[in-house]
């Protein structure tokens, strides 16, 4: 099975990451993770950090002539910040020394890690909280995620994503949202919807929403405030028989909504229609079986009873707005004990393209482990003379 670790504060210097458990033979090169770790800064809305970090991966383990050895595969990705902010990052997170003499940060920011981290682990100072729990993280985890995908992508299945609603501003049925993807696939050819997504500045494939979506978030900075939004991923390719019903913890619904809601700020996951669906009645919700046993629509998402049932996985993530805020939001000083507005700091105003773009790296590991479960193999020959040729099915 396929675990992996991050390591790495977001003003330190560098975040680093391990793999373990992904069989021998696997092509991944630096582009490839280099280039996921590009897609992970599109997006408009970002602050003034995407302007000079420039995130490219150092491989110092585990791959030998382009291809995993089954070895742990060790990551190091530097932060630009540590040495390009004014900020004195290098003597804020010292290693070594007291602290004398370095401003303690006593506001906590509603929404954020900032109070519960502070309290858990008995900080007078809430920088180690900010520094962790910040979505810097998730470049590392894109790193690390991708050495799975590219496991997948040998396999032929492919994740993509698209943003469906930023700030409110979005398809306003689960049938508009649908007609869009399909007509986005057919448009795409041989390629899949997160190249169409990529080309548009918020990553929605309707140009005419996505400058909504715009105009939307120029609105959100000028009143000095931060939005949330929705994306789904829509994984194709995928075998049926992924996962099991007979125990909670084997369910694939579960261990991708898990590897979802672990993203920085994200605060619910669906899978297929999973919202809409629990206030229809059950015939306007189930897909009923044709001859032939497929399906004539696709509205579970590609999960029945915890298991892929060879239809598309569709997943969504929604996630809340930033909770640093040029507009001051009502706190307390853990200095003083008495109110006190939050004080600016640099922040972006929406992170939901990234967060789309976070979502297909992370949910390719839980998918491989269950293609490991399931066909099992130490290296990736192996694996491809037990797995299924032309096992998955296309649709959505
Ligand atoms: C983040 C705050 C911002 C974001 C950061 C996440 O960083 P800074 O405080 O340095 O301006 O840019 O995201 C990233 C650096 C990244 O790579 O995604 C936070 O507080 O979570």
């Amino acid at each position: 099975m396929i675990r992996y670790f991050t390591a790495g504060e977001s003003h330190g210097e560098a975040l680093v990451g391990i793999v373990e458990g992904c069989p021998a033979g696997v092509p991944v090169s630096p582009d490839q993770i280099n280039h996921q770790l590009a897609r992970r800064w599109l997006g408009y809305g970002r602050g003034g950090r995407s302007k000079f970090e420039r995130d490219q991966i150092h491989i110092f383990s585990g791959i030998r002539f382009g291809a995993t050895m089954g070895s742990p595969v060790a990551l190091r990705l530097d932060n630009a910040a540590f040495h390009k902010d004014k900020a004195a990052w290098p003597e804020v997170m010292a290693v070594e020394g007291t602290g004398e003499g370095v401003d303690r940060v006593t506001q906590p920011r509603p929404g954020h890690a900032d109070l519960v981290g502070v309290q858990k682990y008995r900080f007078d100072d809430i920088r180690p909280v900010i520094e962790r729990s910040s979505a810097r993280e998730t470049a590392m985890r894109v790193a690390c995620c991708t050495v799975a995908r590219c496991l997948l992508e040998r396999l032929g299945i492919r994740i993509d994503s698209h943003v469906i609603e930023l700030g409110g501003v979005g398809y306003k049925s689960a049938g508009e949202l649908r007609a869009a993807r399909d007509r986005a696939s057919r448009e795409a050819g041989g390629r899949g919807i997160s190249e169409t997504a990529d080309e548009n500045l918020v990553r929605m494939l309707d140009a005419q929403l996505g400058d909504d979506v715009i105009e939307r978030i120029k609105q959100a900075k000028s009143d000095g405030d931060t939005l949330g939004g929705r994306y789904e991923v829509v994984i194709s390719g995928v075998p049926s028989g992924l996962g099991s019903y007979v125990q909670w913890d084997r369910k694939l619904d579960a261990a991708l909504a898990h590897a979802i809601i672990s993203i920085q700020a994200q605060k619910a996951v669906e899978i297929g229609d999973g919202v809409d669906g629990a206030a229809l009645p059950g015939s306007q919700v189930h897909d009923e079986i044709v001859p032939g046993l497929s399906r004539s629509s696709n509205r579970a998402g590609g999960i029945e009873g915890g298991v892929s049932n060879g239809m598309p996985i569709i997943i969504r993530g929604f996630m809340k707005p930033i909770p640093t805020l040029i507009k001051p939001l009502g706190s307390v000083d853990l200095k003083t004990g008495e109110a006190m507005a939050t004080r600016y700091e640099r922040s972006d105003v929406t992170s939901v393209p990234a967060a789309s773009v976070v979502a297909e790296a992370v949910v390719a590991v839980p998918l491989a482990n269950a293609v490991l479960e399931k066909f099992g193999g130490d290296s990736l020959e192996e694996l491809l003379e037990r797995f299924p040729v032309g096992g998955a099915s296309a649709g959505s």
